[in-house]
Parts: C-alpha cells; structure tokens; sequence
C-alpha cells in the first residue's frame, strides 16, 4: 500500500465519522495541526486563570471567593485534560510548557488583557467562557478521540463558568448607579477582545480549509463568531446593558445580526505578543514554573524512591 492509500482510508474514516485514535495511522500534517490546536488550547486554559487569579483575594465576599477559586480551580483542570490529550500525538508536556514559557506557542489572544474591576470577572464568565463554549461544543465532535472526549467534561464545566459570569453582571446591573457603570465597563473593554477569541476571518485564516475537511473543526472562524453576536446581542437585553457597537442591528432578512469591524491591526499585535498584558503573563508563568522546580524535583525523587522499592519487593518475592 502507498501512502495515497492511507490517506484515502484515513479520510474515509473522517467522513464515515470515526474517531482517530492515537495509535491509528494519521497523516503527519493532521498530528501536527492537532498537537498546534490542543496544545494552544491547553495554554489558553493555563494563561486564562492570570486574569481571574488576580481577584481571589480580593473577591467581595465569602461566597464569591469560593465560587471563584473553584472556577480558576477548573481552568488548571481543563489544561491538564488537554496537555495529556496532546500528549497522545507524541509530544511531551515538558516540551510543551517548554515552548509556552519561552513564547514559542501560541495561547488566546483574549487573556493579554488586564483584568481592572470586580466586574471583569462577571465579564469573563459571560463573555469569554460564552466565546469558549460556541467553540468547544463544536469540538465535542472533533474527529480526533483523545480531543474530543476531554472536550465534553470541560463544556460541562464551562457552561457553569459561563452562568456564574452572567449572574455576576446580572447582580451588578441591579444595584447601584456605581455598579451599573463598572457593569457596562466591563461589558465595553471585553466585547471586542472576546469576539477576537474565534480567530482571524475565514478569508485570512491559514488552517480553516484543512481543518474542516479533517473536521478537527466543524465550523469556520466567521460562522462562529456570528452565533456568538447573535446569542450575546440577545442575552445583553437581560442586563439592560448595551454591547458597545453601535452598528448591531437585527436583520430580518438574514435572520442574524449586523455589526461593526473588528480591529484587526490590535488582534494580530496581540497575538504576535505586543498585548496590554502579554509580558506580565509570560513572566508569570515563567516563575510560577521556576517556583515549582522543587516540586518537580521532589515528585521525582520518590518516584524514583516508589520504584526501587518496588523492585526490591518483587526481587525478594522471587527468590
Ligand atoms: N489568539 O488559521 P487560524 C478559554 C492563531 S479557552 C491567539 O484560523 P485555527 C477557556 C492560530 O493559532 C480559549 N492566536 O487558526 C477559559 C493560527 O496560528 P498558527 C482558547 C490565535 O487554529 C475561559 C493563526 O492565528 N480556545 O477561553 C487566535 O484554525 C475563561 C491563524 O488562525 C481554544 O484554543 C487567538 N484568538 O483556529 C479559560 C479552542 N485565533 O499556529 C480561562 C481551540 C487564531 O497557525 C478563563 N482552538 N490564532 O501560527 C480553536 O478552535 C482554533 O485554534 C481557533 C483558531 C478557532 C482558536
């Protein structure tokens, strides 16, 4: 058999809805892009609970002190799920970090920005994990198993961030004129960074051809953020707040939204590393990663420890 052979059974698969499975015969392009997607996925994950770390101790009370922990808590989770799902495809977690912590590997453009007011974080909830969920249901049906499986947990939770976010707002938006303000605030400095989240437009997008036809992806950059403005433009309503674009206007012909222009000069400068906040975040997770060397070294030992142990035991069973 040629490899013009395996590639037609292995798209074959795809379009007969097959998972692929990490021993299973996959072009080297289709690792490569999968290794790309989900490691920046999981960096994304990892990077994302800078913003939202920054407001533990300073939460407003008990009860959203915990329920933020436990959000940030499930960010770190959703990274480890997605770092082993890469794993799979042949390369390993350290080199992955690796390529983070220098500023090899791409994360999302949305977490460079600073997280100012206790509203942000309403804002990230609604808005960001919102961005994230269109996106991941849709990877739910990824056609790469390892992906695919971790992608169904993670939306669970996320679907719990995303209703906390909403709730958060929603508290804000009843209450003083003060909290109104800081509310649409929030609303106005994370709309069009979020909207970022789903990637450049189809027509510059370098991988969104290939990946649908692979079904890595099941829907373009643009269909995405379409349904996103839609669903946002609505939910808004709710808050008696405004999303900052005053070119949103329901059309009735199209069924969806009309609205404004992205700048995409500041998305591009954001995801080349010249954000708000792309250095801050680097460099802490260049000492988060310096801090825990000790850890590291520690785990090390005893296993090493667990192992020979191990092996004297059965030696000993042995004889
Ligand atoms: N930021 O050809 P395309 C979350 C890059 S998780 C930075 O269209 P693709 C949870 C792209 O990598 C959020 N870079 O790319 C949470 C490519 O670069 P390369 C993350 C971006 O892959 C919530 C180049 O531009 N979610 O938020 C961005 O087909 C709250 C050309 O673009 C995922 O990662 C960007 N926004 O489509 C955590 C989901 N957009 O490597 C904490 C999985 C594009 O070729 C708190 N990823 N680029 O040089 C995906 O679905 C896809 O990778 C897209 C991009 C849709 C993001």
């Amino acid at each position: 058999m040629n490899i013009q052979h395996f590639e037609q059974l292995f798209q074959s698969k795809i379009d007969k809805e097959i998972k692929i499975e990490s021993k299973d015969w996959m072009p080297e392009a289709y690792r490569k892009t999968n290794i790309r997607q989900i490691s920046q996925h999981a960096h994304s994950e990892i990077v994302g609970m800078l913003p939202e770390g920054n407001w533990i101790s300073r939460a407003p009370s008990l009860k959203r002190k915990a329920i933020l922990i436990a959000k940030v808590q499930d960010e770190a989770g959703h990274g480890l799920y997605l770092y082993s799902a890469a794993e799979t495809l042949g390369m390993s977690r350290e080199e992955m970090i690796a390529d983070l912590n220098s500023g090899k590997a791409k994360y999302s453009s949305i977490f460079n920005y600073p997280s100012l007011t206790w509203a942000d974080m309403g804002a990230i909830g609604w808005l960001v994990d919102g961005a994230a969920i269109l996106n991941q249901v849709m990877l739910c049906r990824t056609s790469y198993g390892p992906y695919a499986r971790a992608l169904v947990r993670i939306c669970k939770e996320e679907s719990f961030h995303q209703r906390q976010g909403f709730e958060t707002l929603l508290v804000l938006s009843k209450g003083t004129e003060e909290q109104k303000a800081m509310c649409q605030d929030a609303i106005n400095r994370w709309w069009w960074p979020s909207l970022m989240m789903f990637g450049p437009k189809d027509s510059e997008s370098t991988n969104n051809d290939q990946s649908m036809k692979w079904k890595i992806k099941r829907k373009t950059n643009d269909e995405l953020r379409q349904q996103f403005v839609d669903m946002a433009a609505e939910q808004v309503k709710v808050l008696g707040m405004a999303l900052p674009d005053d070119k949103l206007k329901w059309n009735p012909t199209t069924k969806h939204y009309n609205w404004g222009e992205i700048n995409w000069d500041e998305f591009w400068a954001v995801v080349k590393g010249n954000g708000p906040c792309n250095k801050q975040r680097l460099a802490a997770r260049n000492k988060a990663h310096n801090d825990g060397a000790w850890v590291r070294e520690a785990a090390n030992a005893y296993a090493v420890k667990k192992a020979k142990a191990q092996a004297a035991k059965e030696a000993l069973e042995a004889a």
